[in-house]
């Protein structure tokens, strides 16, 4: 018999069919089971008459009829409310072992390290899963967005001659007997392949040796990142804000039902996203909280929360870009801006409180670029690939990354970002807690 997925259930009262899936929750009366069997459609309640014992959350494959619920006994929370299957033959493809925690409750009532701690049982229960349902939701928005600003996905290495974002926060590796670096950021191969087909997406891992732990850093992150040929500051503001703001209104839009689990409101996208130099947003944090900021480099954590409940307030939106940053806080590659050179053509966007993308116009002379990586005591030589770039015709240039654990993070308004990275990585933990590493060692 083929199977029929949950989801298609309804459709087929009176008849016989196979399901497969996972017990999610098994309740005995006597000699009747109750079993809700999920599986990645939807989840359906089937009863069955001496069963012999199924575990929770075990794989199972069962037969037998739907049936209509009596009027009283539908629930409308679900698609399959309306039905139950009967069931004549149960199989139990693998048996789960006993649960450590109760994975019967809507909500898991664990702590950040016990849910992580036991992620491949975790991610079964269908609040996490819903997630990461809505992590699929925004990469695919950002292609689709990406895409309609006629950029080409290109497929970039992790593994680095040179580090791009400068700092500290590069791990070194070993490779064969010569050491190399895992990319901080696709920075260096979205430039050189912006040069030769214009312009270039790229979803890609980059790492980070994020030295402290915050709700907001990883060090293995996903960035989604494009450049453009040809466009220069202030049109790549407007690439900015098309794909920032068309990818997180897609993931909400392709799951709603996500947001209304998690209680969350739609994002609000304004017609146009409000712009601020950092000068001008910090004398307007100035004027609100009183707190003189306007001689700091950088928006803080607290800042960007402010100037956020700005942008709420006055312009409607849940999105605010901010520009012009001081040329020695970005990075090497950052033009300055040739009307005040001690700012730079950089932005980030902020959305909900927080920065979840950067981006600047790029430097795109040869011996302008030579000259930035030197004067932050780099070596050119050690970007030879990249510089090669540009002795070959680099048109004036721009591009901007998105952090995909960010997005997710705060369209679900989630308490750390941790909770929007399947497998997150940080100081104290790659998979298992670092410190039960050592233990055993
Ligand atoms: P930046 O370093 O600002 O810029 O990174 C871009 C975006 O990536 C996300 N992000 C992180 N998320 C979680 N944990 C981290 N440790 C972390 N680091 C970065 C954030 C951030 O806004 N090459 C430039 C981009 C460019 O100029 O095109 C870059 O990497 O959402």
């Amino acid at each position: 018999m083929n199977r029929t997925r949950i989801s298609e259930t309804p459709q087929a009262v009176g008849q016989k069919v196979l399901i497969k899936g996972w017990a999610q929750t098994v309740r005995d009366h006597g000699k009747i089971t109750f079993i809700d069997v999920r599986d990645h459609t939807g989840i359906i309640q089937c009863v069955g008459v001496n069963l012999t014992k199924i575990p929770v959350e075990s794989a199972v494959s069962l037969e037998g009829t739907i049936v209509a619920r009596p009027e009283k006994l539908v629930n409308k929370e679900i698609v399959t409310g309306t039905i139950e299957m009967q069931i004549e033959t149960a199989t139990v493809l693998h048996a789960a072992h006993e649960m450590p925690f109760d994975m019967g409750q809507k909500e898991l009532n664990l702590e950040l390290p016990t849910l992580l701690d036991w992620r491949a049982l975790t991610l079964k229960h269908s609040r996490e899963q819903a997630i990461f349902r809505l992590q699929a939701a925004v990469a695919q928005g950002f292609r689709e967005s990406a895409e309609e600003m006629e950029c080409m996905e290109v497929f970039t290495p992790t593994v680095a001659a040179s580090s791009t974002e400068g700092g500290a926060e590069v791990f070194k590796v070993q490779y064969y007997e010569h050491s190399a670096f895992l990319i901080q950021s696709p920075q260096l191969y979205k430039q050189i392949t912006a040069g030769a087909f214009e312009r270039v997406y790229v979803i890609s891992h980059v790492y980070r040796a994020e030295p402290s732990v915050t709700t907001r850093h990883l060090s293995e992150v996903v960035q989604m990142d494009c450049e453009f040929s040809f466009l220069e500051f202030p049109e790549l503001l407007d690439a900015l804000e098309h794909v920032g703001t068309g990818m997180i209104k897609y993931a909400a839009e392709m799951q709603p039902d996500v947001l209304k689990l998690y209680g969350i409101d739609h994002p609000k996208v304004p017609t146009k996203v409000p712009r601020l130099k950092l000068r001008e947003a910090q004398e307007i944090i100035k004027e609100r909280t009183g707190r003189d900021v306007t001689k700091e480099q950088d928006l803080n954590p607290e800042d960007e929360r402010e100037i956020c409940a700005w942008a709420l307030e006055m312009h409607d939106s849940d999105f605010v870009t901010i520009t012009h940053f001081p040329t020695k806080k970005r990075a090497f590659y950052t033009m300055p801006d040739p009307e005040d050179p001690e700012f730079s053509l950089s932005f980030d966007l902020l959305f909900r409180g927080i920065e979840i993308s950067s981006g600047s116009q790029r430097i795109h002379d040869y011996d302008e670029l030579v000259t930035a990586i030197t004067s932050r005591n780099m070596n050119p030589k050690d970007f030879e690939l990249y510089l090669q770039a540009f002795k070959f015709g680099m048109p004036p240039e721009g591009g901007f990354s998105f952090g995909l654990e960010r997005v997710t993070m705060k369209i679900l308004e989630l308490d750390n970002v941790r909770r929007a990275s399947l497998f997150p990585r940080d100081m104290e933990r790659v998979d298992v807690r670092l410190a039960t590493l050592q233990d055993k060692a």
